[in-house]
């Protein structure tokens, strides 16, 4: 595999109020390294969301951990044939790196990313830091094509849980 990306970014639905999603650039690794210095692997198939690294992989109850203040590396890989989404309002204040191509999303009160069919994208950022006195802090995360509506089947969790690893 080449060092090079294809950047494919776009603004859908417009920049809107402290949307802060930058730095958008690709930091010179090959994909599949990437995909093994995750953290968290995020298969979509079947119309579903398979957390199958540093979650739970049943696709009926998709969830995954982060840890607040440390940096995370998320892939997420597209092996349906239609296009999904990646959305959360989780992403609406988190500066993100992609590497891979996507187009960026901006649904109302959250923001990710639209994977092609048989694409693979990597996310990198720094998890926020949680209020005082918060011991998690959940969010959701959906697919704003197929998993729009309560009960839907690609619709599941974001845990931010406390700093647990040391920082260097
Ligand atoms: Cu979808």
């Amino acid at each position: 595999m080449g060092k090079s990306f294809l950047f494919r970014l776009v603004m859908i639905g417009g920049m809107v109020g402290s949307l802060t999603i930058a730095n958008m650039v690709g930091w010179g690794a090959d994909l599949s390294e990437l995909e093994e210095a995750s953290d968290v692997i995020i298969v979509m198939k079947d119309k579903a969301f398979h957390v199958i690294k540093g979650g739970n992989p049943d696709p009926d109850n998709p969830f995954f951990f982060m840890e607040a203040g440390l940096d995370h590396i998320i892939t997420l890989r597209n092996e349906d044939t239609v296009a999904h989404e990646f959305v959360s309002p989780y992403f609406r204040n988190v500066e993100i790196m992609l590497s891979g191509e996507a187009t960026m999303v901006f649904p109302k009160f959250a923001a990710g990313f639209r994977v092609d069919p048989g694409k693979t994208i990597t996310i990198r950022f720094t998890a926020p830091h949680l209020v005082d006195g918060m011991k998690t802090r959940q969010d959701l995360f959906w697919c704003n094509i197929h998993g729009k509506k309560p009960g839907a089947k690609m619709r599941g969790e974001l845990v931010l849980t406390e700093t647990v690893r040391d920082i260097p």
